[in-house]
């Protein structure tokens, strides 16, 4: 029933048009659905309902797009570039979707004729979160830029059945939940049965009489498609993230053994091969489920470039006779991080072994055509394949791993006798005894056409430090590209307020394709007007945000505290123990304090959210280290209207299009040349929130954007880590009383019973890393402390506080992902626009 209390399905007629675009029209086609939807009862019209209507009413005119997008693609053959990706965090595509076609108030229009809210229908939709962390979200706001530059460009990925893990909070901590998010089906997808391909695992290789040689036996897994179209942003171009799902096929059911009454032998081969995308890996740097991660890589990699090479000679073969040289002037690869790297010698394979090209020809198509981006420095996240595995799983493509090192160790001998005592670190195999791994990293920086890294900070590392070897023979193969963010849903329809108060101050609203614009807002930052339209702005955007806070925790906060935020995966680099030891602190000085000094203080709410890795334990003790802080804190009534501590559950795409355009405060507070950009970073400045940070990752860039005054930083530099974790080592830190006092009070059971002993230890001598405090909270924490005491005051001054607000803003115009994505498409694919007409 509609939330009017009518049955709507009886006032509006249903009629499919498709493409009407005023409210009557497409409340009969959302109708249409409701009623022919084979899903749901047509006798029923409640919000989860709506929502499927709605999106099958949005998909069918997206379809049109799509369709003709496709066809234009085909017809002009451009160079086209393939995004191969593990990930893709793409959250909720309904507010999305019509926000590019924008057609937001028909819809909202014709949902009201229906009885519904379009913001509550909006809400009925689950996050598809295909993805971990920053690296999924990166490639999900880079598809929303290719598609509105009119880029010709698709996205690969794979069809996780679970994705990323559900948060519950309990009084134990983080429990992981399964998250069935096609529970009841996903309205965006297409499923392509014509666009299958089988996947060979296992197996042999053949030497046929010529010495060419095949992969044969094993065992083959299909590849089915299912397409997400992905909308630009006000242009009809309409591109496709192409999803694989694992299949078996009917010959590999056992009927023998099931009339046999073997049912689970029967069904070996096929259960098996559903296991290929039943979960998404948990990612951020752990040891898992490492055969069916490996299986799920080249699952990718072979269906992607099967599907890539076909469309190339059907491309290709409408134009005449044609040449495999040409491909990589028609095709460019992207690699998001080394997860897809099987994508290099799967292409030599099947150019080699099934197009019957040598190897020099072959090598030259897959040199040409694949580019590399690093992600991280992290040591442990750097991948590692065991070699008696992939011997296994993939025999073939070890043969030709083993062919580029050998031609890459026979480069060096010949032309660098000067590099010859690095060769062990550079080789592509590690033939260590103990443990014989292949360096995925090595394997892309020697076979990709580029390499390169996520912010200027982390590109200077890698070119000096994890590939500096390699960058002495390949120069120019390094470049930097800065991360950016889609403007559209991190600021214009997240925050629907500022975003109609900066359009009306630069007279323009071509600022959400062109943000570089967002600096024509210096100029007013002073401005009284402004600044009290920002505020207004900034407070019904708390105020959400404090109902919906209590909607998910029971805690009530308080709008007019200082909102104080981080949110991002749980891990020790990252520091949220340095955030809540200073939460920890300036609660222990209120509770020191008359009620008289107390009153000067400024008022704050901290909020930290994000999800540990499941058997990451001291990811989880932090987590729930928070919890109890904010249960002892937020139920102490001498103090809580000054300080609140509240864990932000189930931290995921759509819980940060919420926090986000109400926060004022955010901390992206790793230590110093561990994180690879950040992109959490350029959203909060992009709406307007200050940041207090180290200088790390693409920190360093918005600070320099937004002016050093309006960035509260502390910290070591990077260049300074490696030489006071040697101090450390050798007993020569003395750690500031504030830092001791605050570990001290856990100690004391402030916080409850559970031991603390081991995280708290891990800040201590020995232990942690190796080393004692690896990431040097204990050195960070006096000048933390210092940047929180000032801003504190400077929040006590509205007008300046303001000011530094929209100077956030309005420097942000370079953490677009559209720029972003122009310098990948200008400077490593050599693609160009491509739009519909
Ligand atoms: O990629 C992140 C970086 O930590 C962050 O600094 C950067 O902004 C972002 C986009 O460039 N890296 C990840 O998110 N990494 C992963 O999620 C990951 C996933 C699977 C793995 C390893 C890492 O096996």
């Amino acid at each position: 029933m509609a939330a009017n209390g009518k049955a709507a399905t009886e006032k509006v007629p249903a009629v499919a048009n498709p493409l009407s675009e005023e409210p009557t029209g497409i409340a009969s086609n959302i109708n249409y659905h409701a009623q022919f939807n084979p899903h749901f009862s047509p006798f029923k019209f409640e919000p989860d309902q709506a929502f499927f209507a709605t999106a099958e009413s949005v998909r069918d005119r997206l379809i049109k797009q799509w369709n003709e997008t496709f066809l234009h693609f085909h017809k002009v053959d451009p160079k086209q570039t393939y995004y191969l990706s593990m990930e893709y965090l793409q959250g909720r595509a309904l507010t999305n979707a019509i926000g590019n076609l924008n057609i937001q108030d028909a819809y909202a229009d014709a949902l009201n004729k229906l009885g519904h809210e379009l913001e509550e229908i909006v809400e009925q939709e689950k996050d598809a979160a295909l993805g971990n962390g920053g690296l999924g979200r990166l490639a999900s706001c880079f598809l929303d830029s290719m598609a509105t530059l009119n880029l010709p460009a698709w996205g690969y990925g794979l069809r996780y059945k679970y994705g990323l893990f559900k948060q519950r909070i309990t009084k134990q901590g983080q429990e992981e939940i399964a998250e069935d998010w096609l529970e009841k089906f996903s309205p965006w997808e297409v499923v392509r049965h014509d666009v299958v391909f089988p996947v060979r695992f296992f197996g042999r290789v053949e030497v046929n009489p010529d010495e060419s040689r095949k992969w044969v036996g094993g065992e083959v897994v299909q590849a089915l498609a299912y397409d997400v179209p992905i909308p630009g942003y006000k242009t009809k171009n309409t591109i496709s993230l192409r999803l694989w799902e694992a299949k078996s096929c009917a010959e590999n059911f056992n009927l023998f053994l099931f009339n046999d009454g073997q049912y689970e032998s029967a069904a070996k081969l096929h259960s098996g091969a559903q296991q290929i995308c039943a979960v998404l890996y948990p990612g951020d740097a752990t040891e898992n489920g490492k055969l069916l991660r490996l299986k799920q890589q080249f699952f990718l990699c072979s269906a992607s470039l099967q599907d890539i090479i076909l469309r190339f000679k059907e491309r290709r073969s409408g134009k005449g006779s044609w040449q495999w040289s040409e491909f990589p002037s028609k095709v460019a690869v992207q690699l998001n991080d080394t997860h897809p790297t099987l994508a290099i010698p799967e292409l030599m394979r099947l150019l080699m072994d099934d197009e019957g090209l040598g190897w020099d020809e072959a090598w030259d198509v897959t040199t040409r055509t694949i580019a590399y981006t690093n992600h991280t420095v992290l040591p442990e996240a750097l991948e590692k394949w065991s070699q008696p595995v992939m011997w296994k799983l993939l025999p073939r493509h070890m043969e030709i791993i083993e062919e580029i090192d050998k031609r890459f160790l026979a480069m060096i001998n010949a032309s660098r006798p000067d590099l010859e005592h690095k060769l062990s670190s550079m080789r592509i195999l590690d033939h260590n005894p103990q443990k014989p791994v292949v360096r995925m990293a090595n394997l892309c920086v020697v076979s990709a056409h580029t390499v390169n890294g996520v912010a200027q900070l982390h590109s200077d590392i890698l070119k000096a430090e994890l590939f500096a070897d390699f960058v002495s023979i390949w120069p120019t193969k390094f470049q930097n590209k800065t991360n950016g963010i889609t403007p559209r849903r991190w600021l214009h329809f997240c925050s629907p307020e500022l975003s109609n108060i900066i359009t009306k101050w630069l007279k323009t609203d071509q600022w959400v394709t062109n943000l570089d614009l967002l600096s024509g807002l210096q100029k007013f930052a002073d401005n009284a007007d402004l600044q009290n339209e920002w505020a207004s702005a900034k407070m019904a955007n708390k105020q959400r945000l404090a109902q919906y806070i209590l909607h998910v925790t029971g805690v009530s906060i308080d709008p007019n505290s200082l909102f104080d935020i981080q949110v991002k995966r749980i891990h020790e680099y990252k520091r949220q123990l340095l955030n809540i030891l200073g939460a920890i602190y300036r609660y222990k000085k209120l509770k020191e304090m008359s009620p008289e000094q107390r009153k000067n203080t400024t008022p704050r709410t901290v909020m930290i959210g994000g999800k540990a890795f499941a058997t990451y334990t001291n990811a989880k003790r932090i987590v729930k280290l928070v919890n109890d802080v904010g249960e002892v804190v937020n139920n102490d009534p001498e103090v809580n209207s000054y300080l609140k501590v509240v864990f932000v559950p189930n931290y995921n795409v759509s819980v940060a299009e919420k926090l986000i355009p109400g926060s004022e405060l955010s901390q992206h507070i790793s230590t110093a040349g561990m994180e690879a950009s950040g992109t959490s970073n350029m959203k909060f400045a992009l709406n307007g929130c200050l940041i207090i940070g180290t200088l790390d990752g693409a920190n360093v860039e918005i600070r320099e954007e937004i002016g050093e005054d309006n960035f509260f930083l502390f910290g070591a530099r990077a260049d300074e880590v490696p030489r006071l974790r040697k101090e450390r080592e050798n007993g020569l830190f003395k750690p500031d009383p504030r830092f001791e006092e605050a570990k001290q009070f856990i100690r004391s059971g402030a916080f409850g019973s559970y031991d603390y002993n081991p995280l708290l230890d891990s800040l201590e001598g020995n232990s942690g890393y190796g080393r004692g405090d690896y990431f040097l909270v204990g050195h960070d924490f006096p000048s933390y402390m210092d940047a929180q005491a000032r801003i504190d005051e400077v929040y006590k001054d509205r007008k300046k506080w303001l000011k530094m607000s929209i100077l956030s803003t309005a420097g942000s115009g370079k953490f677009s992902s559209d720029r972003t994505i122009a310098q990948y498409a200008k400077e490593i694919w050599n693609i160009e626009e491509c739009r519909v007409p």
